[in-house]
């Protein structure tokens, strides 16, 4: 990690002289518009998100699944991984982990190395969407809304589990996602798959530590094709008010009906104070999990515009939410993806700290829809990468991480230690 990171700041002394000019300029210009450029660059510096521990092997699809070389074999590797992304980009510090495809078999050696690549460990995830080897209850027809008492207490006891794990790795939260659903009409009692899917949650609530958070994700079909017992956030929020103020929602920005409105989404619940989490992908057609701001960077600004605004609120007793990529690609180098993943995050979120709310809302108070429009247009229209570069440039990231990345000869180091033939777990 010492060499990486030497090379890095070797790479960066040769781009010095371009990315300063640029940088220069942009700070000039920003300045004259009134933007404090140095607390912005803080802010980008210290934006981080969560890699989650299925994201760093190839990803496949219900058809196939094409591996690349030098992929990650167990946990330690996955670590390993996670460091090289956060060496370059200086914004990947923390890991999510999933249960049961990443146990911490050695919990304190784990997050000595982690430590030793400065990560922290974010939400942990659940699964009760497949059956392990060996498993004496299976959730084919569900699992916290079962119709079996028996294997709703199945899925409570993983959940219980994944808990136990990540609050030994120093975890916070446990983020939960259901497949449980129906694909035929007549198959489930709304009602009861409701309140079963209720009563369970309850029961892993009060297993939670006093500082931990419980994050609730929706999503409105997949795999199940007519119903999902959380379909949508007013499903995901009624669960969060009645479980107690350790209960908050998760959005997915793959789990929407196309056209969905996420930023007014976002609004609503930061209103509520109930926003605990994101996950980050991209779509065109349903939850595709493509690369972060690969299609629509505006809708991905206008959802930053809301985040910004609902952090910036000083009233809002809303906590900061965690950050985490959920995506799962097939065709690209993993970590390749994950820069460009993280990249787009950081240009939205820097694009909504340039936006004027004070004269927004004076020109919303005017109803100047014209002028409004405006506002948001010109922060998304800056081109903020020499900030995001320099921000990553003062703490001895890459200026520019997938060409270092490529400079470095990353992934044939990795395919030379670790082989062509690896094969992540994961989906
Ligand atoms: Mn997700």
């Amino acid at each position: 990690m010492k060499a990486l990171k030497e090379s890095i700041v070797k790479l960066n002394s040769e781009e010095a002289g371009k990315h300063h000019k640029q940088f220069e300029q942009l700070a000039e210009n920003l300045e004259a518009e009134g933007f404090n450029v140095e607390e912005i660059t803080k802010k980008i510096a210290d934006f981080q998100v969560a890699i989650p521990s299925w994201a760093l092997g190839t990803g496949g699809t219900r058809f196939g699944r094409f591996p690349g070389g030098g992929e990650p074999g167990n946990l330690y590797e996955k670590i390993a991984d996670v460091g090289t992304l956060h060496a370059l980009n200086k914004s990947s510090g923390a890991i999510s982990l999933h249960i049961p495809w990443d146990i911490p078999d050695d919990t304190k050696a784990v997050k000595e190395l982690a430590a030793s690549y400065d990560l922290l460990f974010d939400a942990v995830n659940s699964n009760t969407f497949q059956d392990q080897a060996r498993q004496n209850h299976s959730y084919k027809f569900g699992s916290l809304c079962h119709t079996n008492p028996a294997v709703r207490a199945k899925a409570v006891e993983h959940n219980i589990e994944v808990i136990k794990y990540g609050e030994a790795l120093g975890s916070k939260a446990i983020t939960v996602w259901l497949a449980d659903g129906s694909s035929f009409p007549g198959q489930h009692n709304f009602r009861k798959a409701l309140s079963h899917t209720l009563d369970s949650l309850g029961k892993i609530y009060d297993e939670m530590p006093e500082d931990w958070k419980m994050l609730i994700e929706y999503k409105p079909f997949e795999p199940n094709f007519y119903s999902t017992v959380i379909p949508d956030w007013g499903t995901s929020h009624l669960l969060a008010s009645k479980l107690g103020e350790k209960a908050y929602c998760l959005v997915d920005l793959g789990h929407h009906l196309p056209n969905t409105n996420i930023e007014q989404i976002v609004a609503t619940l930061m209103l509520e104070e109930k926003l605990g989490g994101f996950h980050f992908n991209d779509s065109k057609f349903a939850d595709d999990d493509l690369t972060v701001g690969a299609l629509k960077p505006y809708q991905l600004f206008l959802i930053f515009n809301e985040l910004v605004e609902g952090m910036e609120d000083e009233n809002s007793k809303n906590p900061y939410p965690a950050w985490m990529i959920d995506a799962s690609h097939n065709l690209k180098d993993p970590l390749e993806d994950l820069l460009q993943s993280v990249e787009a995050m950081k240009l939205a979120y820097a694009r909504a700290l340039l936006v004027d709310r004070n004269e927004l809302e004076a020109r919303r108070a005017e109803n100047d829809v014209t002028y409004c429009q405006e506002i948001l247009q010109n922060a998304f229209r800056t081109d903020v990468r020499p900030l995001l570069a320099e921000a990553r440039r003062r703490k001895e990231g890459a200026i520019d991480p997938i060409s270092a990345y490529r400079k470095l000869q990353i992934r044939e180091k990795l395919i030379a230690e670790r082989g062509t033939n690896t094969l992540a777990t994961g989906l």
